[in-house]
């Protein structure tokens, strides 16, 4: 079973920031991917880096990046610690509810 993770990452700070991993003991592995229409077909692709420039925000949406969640260990409606690793060394960690829909569906 897979879930998908959806947010905006903003880079407040003045120098770019580039996330270097998305962990999480929740899960048994965590993913960046961009879905994209192919030839008329939807498929996700690993992204391996994201930078995001001073003052810039990078949005993960239905249709476009998102976090691929794999083997959801909590269930739905429990809050789970996402850990974003940015290649400065800088570790944010936010709580994400799991939920069967996502935002703004
Ligand atoms: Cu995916």
């Amino acid at each position: 079973m897979m879930l998908a993770g959806y947010l905006t990452l903003t880079n407040n700070g003045d120098v770019v920031a580039e996330l270097a991993s998305v962990d999480s003991d929740a899960f048994g592995s965590v993913e960046l991917h961009r879905t994209e229409i192919i030839d008329g077909v939807s498929r996700m692709r690993a992204v391996p880096s994201l930078r995001i420039a001073p003052g810039e925000s990078v949005r993960l949406e239905p249709g476009g990046m998102h976090l691929m969640l794999m083997q959801p260990a909590p269930e739905l409606g429990e809050r789970v610690p996402i850990a974003f690793i940015w290649r400065d060394g800088s570790k944010l960690t936010v709580a994400f509810p799991l939920q069967h829909d996502a935002p703004g569906e």
